[in-house]
């Protein structure tokens, strides 16, 4: 033997006897794709069902759903599964094995998938089935994520469909990579190197997508360039189309409004020009040319200094129906964004959005969404439900949830947003009677949208655990979860996810998903308690600043929207303030303005009131106020001991990083509490309840501090 020869089989050896040794390294980059080895005494249960995957037509989709398949089994159950059962998987049109069994497939739509077990020839056969492709392979994340969570799969009779029809991630992501409130590096797409280049990520990225049955991609920022509609970048987007077209995934583009002037030679962009028209017609002739099956634009119009068919008079109908008609002869659709408010519009900002599109019900085209984000000001750690929601029956409306962490702590604060998702879409618009939940007006139900649609502003990036943190994968995949059910339970996908990214153990799950359940409360404690909102600092949002004031418009400081002043704090939202519950239905607008009925959650969203206001407690608001501060940070303080206590259940590199995420997140609460106090208390006057400690340095030392290099801007 050559020495070099014996050298690697002396390392193969060694190797070999210390592999179960020592725990793989890990950093995340598996997601919750990680196919680790079922421990051995429950691997020989699966591996009696789960045996020989049975050939499969010889389509894309079908093709990486047995390759997904065999890659899972193999991870979690080894390549030898000799148990004698067998995965059957298809569509009746692809296997006439299949066809023959006549399964119901009615309820598995065209998007989901039955799996059933049968007993021939006294064999397990697993047949995942489905009347789609896609279907198909949205049933063999199912069944591999049985496993993955360790439920039974011996005996399978399950059928699941998706309840909203577009499920995309929107990606505020912009031409040279950097990401607008991303937190998880640069973007993902790599535009300077595509369509030539094409990053195996991009393929990962379809696949953790399509395990969670997201359907589409916004590629672009909603402040968007007009480039991305030009020739060479719409080749780039129909290459990221192709790879991820076998995961049934689409394409979208965000579409500036001026692209008519930028990119095609017009002197305008008014909606009613038959130049315009003619611009967006061939400009969505020439997309599907290249992507055949684009899924449309996404658009952000007067706002924030975006152009608009206001510019020309117009209203959003008539800038959504124009971009409706260019792309409805392909099959595509048109959000486009409810997000709006005006510096030169004195009322409160909170109505805003509401009062510009509500007299519009009924006049958007059927192919156009009206995408409006959870709350009524901007993804705060807490608000009430948007007051759209239940007030447009004739118009489509679609959900914006944020999954990037701008208002929440970036992706340094563990704050898992799934229960902040679920208390929205179960809370009662009573638009039509008790039971008009949020998640009924966005599933279609309430009001019979033909149009259903779920976005997630994405927290994805080139790091290397994708999201930034660890915890934030969790994120991304209660998104996707919850657009496929509005209804689905956070605290049920959290047990998935925390057993799929990290362990199923028990002991693992339950502490991991108690600390992920009650940590966007904390957050709500220590930022924003008791409906207070808007208090980060300017413009990149990171950390306290309660005291932010004056400069280029009232509606982007603090002081706009806490109110606070000698004699009390909040926004009067009431019939004597700026009357927004009005916007609700009557009686959810009665419940929000009446003292004793409003939840104190959202107290100071809806109500100004002296400091001295009896809360429910029984103390003072302001001391009920500090109390809540404070036990926002005690609670990062017990994530701190939990995630300690699991050392034994994860990896020493993601254990390690975690802990070192959690030390930055006490250490920011603890700020946060300490300058939002000093603030106040300089308001008030007020003395700190007993035992409350005061904050160590001054207010001015707090609102000196400056992060120049603050992520996401
Ligand atoms: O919350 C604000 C963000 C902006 C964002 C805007 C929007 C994309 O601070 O960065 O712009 O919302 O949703 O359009």
């Amino acid at each position: 033997m050559r020495p070099s020869h014996m050298l690697r089989g002396l390392f193969l050896a060694a190797g070999l006897l210390l592999a179960p040794l020592i725990a793989r390294a890990e950093d995340g980059h598996d997601l919750w794709l990680r196919y680790r080895p079922v421990e051995a005494g429950a691997a020989g249960v699966y591996r009696a069902s789960a045996g020989t995957i049975a050939p499969v037509a010889d389509t894309p989709a079908l093709t990486v759903a047995r390759a997904e398949l065999e890659r899972g089994l193999a991870g979690l159950l080894g390549e030898r599964r000799d148990g004698g059962g067998e995965i059957l998987l298809g569509t009746p049109r692809s296997s006439p094995r299949i066809a023959t069994l006549n399964l119901p497939l009615e309820a598995a739509g065209a998007e989901g998938y039955r799996i059933r077990t049968l007993i021939e020839g006294g064999r397990s056969v697993t047949v995942i089935a489905a009347n789609t492709d896609v279907g198909v392979l949205h049933g063999v994340y199912r069944y591999l994520a049985l496993i993955q969570t360790r439920q039974p799969i011996d005996r399978l009779d399950l059928v699941d469909a998706p309840k909203v029809r577009y499920r995309l991630l929107n990606h505020w992501d912009n031409l040279d990579r950097s990401v607008e409130r991303g937190y998880a590096g640069q973007s993902i797409w790599d535009w300077w190197r595509l369509p030539d280049v094409r990053d195996p990520r991009y393929v990962d990225y379809a696949r953790a997508n399509a395990s969670i049955g997201i359907n589409g991609a916004v590629l672009n920022n909603v402040n968007a360039k007009s480039d991305s509609l030009t020739a060479p970048y719409i080749a780039k987007a129909a290459a990221l189309a192709d790879t991820f077209r076998p995961y049934g995934i689409k394409v979208y583009l965000s579409a500036r409004f001026s692209s008519p002037i930028e990119i095609g030679g017009l002197k305008t962009a008014d909606p009613l020009d038959p130049a315009v028209r003619a611009f967006w017609k061939s400009k969505a002739d020439e997309i599907y040319k290249a992507i055949p099956d684009f899924g449309g634009f996404l658009v952000k119009a007067n706002s924030e200094g975006q152009p608009g068919p206001q510019d020309y008079g117009r209203t959003h109908a008539d800038g959504a129906n124009m971009l409706a008609q260019a792309v409805g002869p392909h099959g595509g659709i048109v959000m486009w964004r409810a997000f709006v408010y005006s510096h030169e519009q004195p009322d409160d900002r909170a109505k805003q959005g509401y009062s510009e599109f509500k007299p519009f019900d009924g006049q958007f085209a059927e192919n156009v969404i009206v995408q409006v984000k959870n709350g009524a000001i901007d993804f705060q750690p807490r608000e009430p439900f948007h007051p759209l929601f239940g007030a447009m029956p004739k118009t489509n409306l679609g959900m914006e949830f944020q999954i990037t962490k701008e208002y929440l702590g970036f992706s340094t604060h563990l704050a898992y947003l799934g229960p902040m998702w679920e208390e929205v879409l179960k809370a009662d618009t009573l638009a039509a009677g008790k039971g008009s939940t949020v998640a009924k007006v966005v599933d279609g139900k309430l009001h019979g949208y033909s149009r259903t649609l779920m976005a997630g502003v994405a927290n994805i990036g080139t790091d290397r655990n994708w999201s930034g943190s660890q915890f934030d994968q969790a994120n991304w995949y209660a998104f996707g979860r919850l657009a496929w059910d509005p209804e689905a339970s956070s605290e049920a996908i959290a047990r998935d996810w925390a057993a799929m990214a990290f362990s199923p153990d028990k002991r693992f799950v339950g502490p991991a998903v108690a600390m992920m359940m009650g940590s966007r409360e904390a957050v709500v404690d220590y930022m924003t308690p008791m409906g207070l909102h808007h208090l980060m600092g300017r413009s990149h949002h990171y950390g306290p600043g309660p005291w932010v004031a004056g400069g280029e418009r009232a509606d982007w400081t603090s002081v706009y929207y806490h109110r606070a002043d000698k004699a009390g704090i909040g926004f009067d939202r009431t019939a004597k303030g700026s009357n927004a519950v009005a916007q609700y239905a009557p009686p959810a607008a009665a419940g929000f303005s009446d003292l004793s009925t409003v939840d104190e959650k959202d107290l100071l969203w809806f109500h100004h009131l002296p400091w001295g206001y009896r809360t429910r407690s029984g103390r003072p608001l302001w001391d009920e106020l500090v109390g809540r501060y404070s036990r926002g940070v005690k609670t990062v303080g017990g994530m701190q001991a939990t995630w300690a206590d699991l050392s034994p259940y994860v990896d020493a590199e993601r254990h390690g990083e975690v802990a070192a995420y959690l030390a930055i997140q006490r250490r920011e609460a603890q700020w946060w509490r300490d300058a939002s106090i000093a603030y106040f208390q300089s308001i008030n006057g007020l003395p700190l309840p007993k035992g409350e400690a005061p904050p160590p340095l001054s207010l001015e030392a707090y609102e000196a501090m400056q992060f120049p290099f603050a992520p996401g801007i």
